[in-house]
């Protein structure tokens, strides 16, 4: 089962400027084989499907409670694609089209039409093409050491692609997006590796980082570093998986700080909400008209 709290695990900024082509960027990092849709699945699968939840506790836990952040992270990167395709218009615009005739027509041009015409304008399941994600993506061997190896890649993979997206788009939110998921999917590159170890004793952890940059390197996740951010993992439940402690503990491979488990969960921020877009009719051509019937149904609640 899971419990739902209605924040995002970390406060995104203000975008600079409306930013579609931007947002069709960041769909790489929800949709995309290396995206969080991916870690999300793949974690999650293997969750339901690993034999021997009591005999291997630790790392049934440990792929369990990375899933069930990976649900959070799915949130934020679809708060972000939304942040820049809600975001101001940009200051230097082009000659504006009679919104009398064509209301939605600054939408043409975009990289990704499917996130005005199918999304309304909002995040897909899709990549960077608009490719939808698919369960081919997913890993799910039955092998522990296999499928912990493919973590470790799909991470370390993941890391690679939040870099670039971190160097292409120009704007605070997507920096900020990117700084924090590199923090944490540090976290996980790392804790997999940590597994391997455990059972190989092969030193995995000497491999990283991969890409060969250091996370203090970039502004936005030095911030949080320095708030010791890289060196918990979280214990997404309020009484089970106790035992993923044997495998997330030692020094962190970037400081030499200990790691640790937490109960604490993250502070959290307000979700991200796009407003009204009369054009696309989203939530409804007319506001006034939708906001009549939420007030009536309320009434009707009480
Ligand atoms: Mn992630």
């Amino acid at each position: 089962m899971y419990l739902r709290i209605d924040k995002l695990q970390f406060e995104l900024p203000q975008p600079k400027e409306k930013n579609p082509n931007g947002a069709a960027a960041v769909q790489e990092l929800m949709g995309g084989r290396f995206g969080e849709m991916s870690t999300l699945m793949n974690y999650t699968t293997q969750s339901f499907n690993f034999r021997g939840k009591k005999t291997l506790k630790p790392y049934y836990e440990l792929i369990s409670n990375i899933a069930a952040e990976e649900l959070g992270h799915i949130e934020l990167v679809a708060a972000t694609i939304n942040a820049l395709l809600a975001g101001p218009d940009p200051k230097e615009q082009e000659e504006p089209v009679d919104p009398t005739t064509s209301p939605y027509s600054y939408a043409q041009d975009v990289r990704n039409t499917h996130q005005f015409i199918a999304g309304g304008p909002g995040s897909m399941v899709q990549d960077s093409r608009g490719a939808p994600w698919t369960g081919d993506n997913v890993f799910s061997s039955g092998n522990l050491v296999l499928d912990l190896l493919h973590n470790f890649f799909l991470e370390s993979g993941a890391r690679q692609q939040k870099l670039r997206v971190y160097e292409m788009v120009d704007d605070p939110v997507v920096k900020a997006l990117t700084g924090y998921l590199l923090v944490r999917g540090g976290v996980h590159q790392i804790a997999y590796a940590k597994a391997l170890e455990t059972i190989t004793g092969v030193a995995v952890e000497k491999m990283l980082p991969i890409p060969n940059i250091p996370t203090q390197k970039i502004p936005e996740s030095k911030k949080l570093m320095d708030q010791g951010i890289h060196l918990k993992l979280y214990r997404f439940s309020p009484t089970d998986y106790t035992e993923m402690g044997k495998i997330w503990k030692g020094t962190h491979p970037d400081d030499g700080q200990e790691v640790f488990v937490t109960d604490e969960i993250p502070d959290g921020a307000p979700t991200v909400d796009g407003g009204h877009d009369s054009a696309a009719f989203a939530p409804e051509y007319d506001m006034a008209e939708i906001m009549e019937i939420a007030q009536k149904l309320h009434a009707n609640m009480k």
